[in-house]
């Protein structure tokens, strides 16, 4: 319970912009007021304008009305009680953990577009698992830019764990092979594999993307066990385009939704839900190693609403 609640703290203070611009103008919106139909429109607008997408924003002003016309709902300040418990619905049986591995290494490959959070979101992880008592390898396989490894190194430093690199500019397929044989051989618990964001084309950088897991499957059976996509949390709507192309490409597993505190449209987590179906299995809420909480839709709805 302790960790639950302070958990949900955290949370509630890397969702600060999103609760003044969501919960804010719901609640004042709401106060005082009777629920017809031309408030459950109004309710249906802010939503919309949290990034909650517009097919979820229907689908909830739907339930709203159904619930309003059973009067189950008759005043403003009851819309925020349902709209609360609903959104704790919307994730039933999504499978939010990782899928560690049952002979470790547990290999998890990281992608996403350019500055969206992969390496600041690898250096969370890593931490978080370093404080579970497990053993963590990062692999530096976005060997394009030099910055980009020494990047990488710099948060393996921070958090006391190792790193294997490859020749700049060598092929990052390699790098991500030889991480897996060290792993292994360091018995490693979980490698973090960083990969590149950005190529000449998307279609270069999809092919680059499905050789790395091609290579990293011959080398250690099962693996990636976990394709994490990292999302930029305030580019709304853009991420999930942008997850569709990745998802199609390489098969991702879970999201890691970065830069919630940098967004008032935190709204987002129930549009990738709802459009996507994928588990979002972690948030990222700032930019220090322990700005990471797992995703548990009862704790963020709590944070969203508190
Ligand atoms: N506020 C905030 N900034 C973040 C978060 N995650 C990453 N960043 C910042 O976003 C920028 C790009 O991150 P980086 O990890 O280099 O992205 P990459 O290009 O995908 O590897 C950096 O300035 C990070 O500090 C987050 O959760 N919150
Ligand atoms: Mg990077």
């Amino acid at each position: 319970m302790a960790l639950f609640r302070r958990a949900i703290e955290h949370l509630a203070k890397g969702l600060t912009k999103t609760r003044q611009r969501l919960v804010g103008s719901l609640r004042s919106l709401l106060a005082g007021r009777k629920v017809d139909q031309a408030l459950l429109d109004e309710v249906e607008e802010q939503l919309i304008l949290a990034d909650v997408g517009v097919s979820a924003a229907t689908k909830i002003r739907m339930d709203l009305a159904a619930a309003y016309s059973e009067h189950r709902i008759d005043q403003g300040e009851q819309v925020l009680e349902f709209l609360k418990a609903e959104m704790k619905k919307y994730w039933p049986e999504a499978d939010r953990g990782i899928h560690f591995a049952d002979t470790p290494p547990t290999v998890i490959l990281v992608a996403g577009v350019n500055g969206s959070g992969k390496t600041t979101s690898i250096g969370k992880l890593a931490h978080l698992f370093k404080q579970d008592g497990k053993r963590v390898c990062l692999a530096a396989a976005d060997t394009y830019r030099a910055a980009a490894v020494q990047q990488l190194s710099i948060w393996a430093e921070r958090i006391g764990v190792d790193i294997i690199k490859g020749t700049s500019g060598g092929d990052p397929a390699a790098v991500a092979f030889d991480a897996c044989a060290a792993a292994a051989h360091r018995h490693a618990d979980v490698l973090l594999v960083d990969t590149a964001g950005r190529l000449h084309t998307q279609e270069n950088l999809m092919r680059e993307l499905t050789k790395m897991r091609d290579v990293v499957a011959r080398k250690i059976p099962g693996a990636p066990h976990e394709v994490l996509l990292v999302l930029d949390a305030t580019t709304g709507q853009n991420a999930i385009s942008q997850a569709r192309v990745f998802m199609e490409s390489i098969g991702v597993t879970g999201i890691f939704l970065a830069k919630l505190d940098g967004t008032a449209k935190g709204g987002i987590v129930v549009a990738i839900r709802n459009e996507l179906g994928l588990p979002v299995k972690f948030v990222g809420i700032g930019e220090k190693p322990a700005d990471v909480e797992p995703f548990d839709p009862d704790s963020f709805v709590e944070a969203l609403f508190a």
